[in-house]
């Protein structure tokens, strides 16, 4: 399969999902202001979102949505410990911060990065985000990730959305328990490797 990604966007968390799961992948970066892939076609082809993540199987198929791609990664490689079973409490809990991140968190950073938002506007929304982070900062308390001590796919979301507040002028050094989770995923072998090729593409 391929996953067509940008350095250090939100496909990031597909990315170390790929990787934790040893799934045989090739990365595709794909250039969001050319809407054009490294391999030279037109993204908008393959995806009219014109956005990443987006997961291409061997028999041609698409899947998009990034906190969705991750789930069919995990569960397609049989990790539970990643994703609970259908049915069981323990998978709502991890469905729950998987919707959180994806419209509380990542979508609030959205209007920091367009150039046609005012300052007014950027300012409200960076004090938005800073309580929301307060607040996960707070379930992080006494436990190594989101939903206990088990990593899982939802700690891969928020670890590569929470790696977007330096660039927004955000910070986060005085959540302790947030540092504490951002430590723990950055010893993670799936972390470092998708860390190491994003930056490598990046440079590229
Ligand atoms: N709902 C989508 C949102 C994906 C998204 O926001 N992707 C951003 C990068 S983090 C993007 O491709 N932005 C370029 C654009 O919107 O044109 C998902 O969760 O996968």
């Amino acid at each position: 399969m391929k996953l067509f990604y940008s350095p250090g966007a939100c496909s990031q968390a597909p990315h170390i999902i790929l990787r934790e799961t040893g799934t045989p992948f090739t990365l595709v970066k794909v250039d969001l202001g050319q809407h054009q892939t490294q391999e030279g076609g037109n993204y908008y082809e393959l995806n009219p979102k014109g956005q990443v993540p987006l997961l291409a199987l061997d028999d041609g198929s698409t899947l998009s949505e990034g906190p969705v791609i991750a789930q069919y990664i995990a569960e397609q490689a049989g990790r539970q410990d990643l994703l609970p079973p259908v049915g069981s409490f323990a998978r709502y809990k991890v469905l729950e911060w998987q919707n959180y991140i994806t419209s509380e968190l990542h979508k609030s950073f959205s209007p920091l990065f367009n150039p046609r938002y005012d300052a007014d506007i950027k300012a409200l929304f960076l004090e938005q985000l800073g309580k929301k982070f307060k607040w996960v900062d707070s379930r992080l308390e006494g436990h190594a990730y989101l939903t206990g001590d088990t990593f899982t796919v939802a700690d891969a979301y928020l670890f590569a959305v929470t790696g977007w507040a330096p660039r927004v002028g955000m910070d986060l050094s005085q959540l302790a328990h947030l540092q504490a989770f951002l430590g723990s995923m950055a010893q993670r072998d799936s972390v470092k490797a998708a860390l190491a090729a994003e930056s490598q593409a990046k440079s590229a």
